[in-house]
Formats: C-alpha cells, structure tokens, sequence
C-alpha cells in the first residue's frame, strides 16, 4: 500500500492546468472556415469513445502499432539509456508504454503528461498496482506547451514516447515545432520512439474514419455535446453531421461537423450562425511516407535511427541531433 508521502507525491506531481477552452472555441466558430481544435476531443466521454476506435475493425492503426511494438520491445529497448524516464506526450491509455515497460528494465519512471485529467489519473493508479517497482508521475498538461518533468525524476535521463500517429493531427509547421519542443523538454542526446500512420490506398483511410458502428461519428460530436456541458452553448447534435474524407493532395483525413440546417447556435451568450450545409472543420490526421516523416524530422533536430513498418503503420527512433538546446527543469 502507498505511503501517505507517496499519496501526497504522487498528488503534487499531477500539475492542474486552465485551458483557454471557451476562447478557442468562440475564436474558431467566429473564423472562416469555422474549424475548432482537435485537443479538444478528449474530455472524459471522448477519450472513452477514443479507446472504442481504437478497437474498431476498420480503424487499423492502433492494431498495427501494437503488433509492431511487441514484435520490436527488444530492439526499441536496446536503445534507451539504463535507468531512463519514459516521457510519454498525450498518454491516454498506456496499454502501448506497458509493453516498453515489459521489455525494458531500464525504465526507472514513467511520466505521461496528458490533458484529460481523470483518466490520466486512473491509468497511473492501474499502473502502480501493475508495475510496482515503476515510479508513476502524471502531469496534467498540455504536452504542446512547455511543462515541467516532476522532480522526483528531474535527473534521470529521458527517452521520448509518442505513439498513436497523434503527430498526424498537426499541421506539418505544428509537427516541426512539437519535434523542436520534444527536444527541449527531453534534452541532450535523447531518444523518441514516435508512431506515425503511412499514406496508403484512400479506400482503406476513409472506412477507417467512417467506421460502420458510427464511433468515430459519436466522437467527432461529443465535441459539440462537451461544449454544451462546459459552456453553456445549445448545439441541437441532431442538426450536425460527421463527415471525414481523404484529401490526396495534402495527405490527410479531414474530418467535419456539417450544418444539416440554417440554424443559430448560442455560444457563451454569442450568437453564431451556420449556413446549411456549412462545417466546423474538426480535425486533420496528416499521413506520412517513411521518407517525408524522417525528412521532418531531419529538419526538426532529430536523427534517424531506426524504422519498423509492416507498411500500412511506421514507428521510428529518432536521436536528438544538437547536444546544445537546454532541459526545462
Ligand atoms: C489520435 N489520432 C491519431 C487519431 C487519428 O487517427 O487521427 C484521432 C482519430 N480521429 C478519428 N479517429 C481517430
């Protein structure tokens, strides 16, 4: 059982955050094209609905990592220091992080920094009773802004995780700039294990993002639902539609949320009107070749090092390439 200075450890280590939600949100539904931000999908019922994809039939990038992962634990641990913290950026579920943690004894501590606060904090106490010997220190934040490594692992050197493609839903300028940032809060000489979706056959890109059970719909609305329950806003979810297609010339999944009406939606007190027809445009998932991503990361202070694909899913080592940007501890 934990010690009462664990507990309370472990408490000062989930570093609460305030989200400038209702900002973001009024500023993209004043914009044109209204679009909102995809670190938005994540509350407690989106995250939820985002483990259900990831088990869908037609949604196969998780299944693929997955299978990449358990085959190559031994040659992804070969190369992380002896007694490292594991940073995972936008953990989640950590059901990928525990198989490094089967293959890798040289993990000391693992830190996932995530926004959705509860369910991060459900997964670290699942994780403690897993793996007992592993120091679990969660910090509640935006992984795209600057946050500080808790101190209890401050000293210890950093390995970089960031599986799921989530690179995928930045604009490649936002790509760029979470490598450079990654490489900041890691410091000299890391290592990133990064997972990143692979261009292939449009047919197969859009089935997985119009799943036939509708989950990836119900997710991209629940985006609207948490905007009534946080802000006080009265979208009707029956007058909006999921619409997600691959757009071949930028390499991406689009997905939207179409007007099926003329309507008004009040926002915060903010009258908004949609054109029928009109989106919210919800979320891009960009998808790479395994040249284009090492050229990003070439260009973004990371070194490739190694790269397995089973050639519909790639997850890459990188190596920070400068020794000289400085921690942010
Ligand atoms: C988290 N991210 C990588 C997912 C993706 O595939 O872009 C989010 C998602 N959106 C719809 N389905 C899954």
């Amino acid at each position: 059982m934990a010690s009462a200075t664990q507990t309370a450890l472990r408490a000062a280590s989930a570093v609460e955050i305030s989200e400038p939600f209702a900002a973001d949100v009024l500023d993209g539904l004043s914009a044109k094209p209204k679009h909102l931000s995809p670190k938005y999908f994540y509350d407690t019922v989106g995250s939820a609905l985002f483990e259900r994809i990831t088990q869908l039939p037609e949604y196969y990038p998780t299944r693929c990592e997955l299978a990449l992962l358990r085959a190559h634990a031994p040659a992804i641990a070969s190369l992380f220091p002896q007694n490292c913290a594991l940073v995972e950026f936008g953990a989640g579920s950590s059901k990928k992080a525990r198989i490094l943690f089967g293959a890798a004894a040289t993990i000391e501590a693992y830190v996932p920094v995530d926004i959705s606060g509860d369910f991060l904090q459900a997964e670290a106490a699942a994780l403690r009773r897993d793996f007992p010997r592993l120091a679990v220190h969660p910090v509640v934040a935006d992984f795209t802004r600057s946050f500080a490594v808790p101190p209890p692992v401050a000293s210890l050197p950093r390995v970089g995780f960031f599986p799921g493609s989530t690179i995928g839903n930045f604009e490649p300028h936002e790509a760029a700039q979470f490598l450079r940032h990654a490489g900041t809060i890691l410091g000299p000489s890391a290592v990133l294990v990064i997972g990143v979706d692979l261009v292939k056959d449009s047919k197969i890109l859009c089935r997985a993002y119009n799943d036939s059970e509708g989950v990836t719909a119900r997710f991209n609305l629940n985006l609207l639902a948490r905007i009534n329950r946080e802000l006080g806003a009265n979208f009707d979810l029956g007058a909006f539609e999921h619409h997600a297609c691959y757009n071949s010339k930028l390499n991406r999944i689009e997905m939207h949320l179409a007007s099926t009406r003329r309507q008004k939606v009040k926002v915060q007190g903010k009258a908004l009107s949609f054109r029928a027809g009109e989106t919210i445009h919800s979320e891009n998932s960009y998808k790479y070749t395994v040249e284009s991503f090492q050229a990003l990361a070439q260009g973004s202070g990371w070194t490739p090092i190694a790269v397995w694909s089973d050639g519909q899913f790639s997850v890459h080592a990188v190596r920070k390439t400068e020794d000289s940007s400085p921690r942010t501890d």
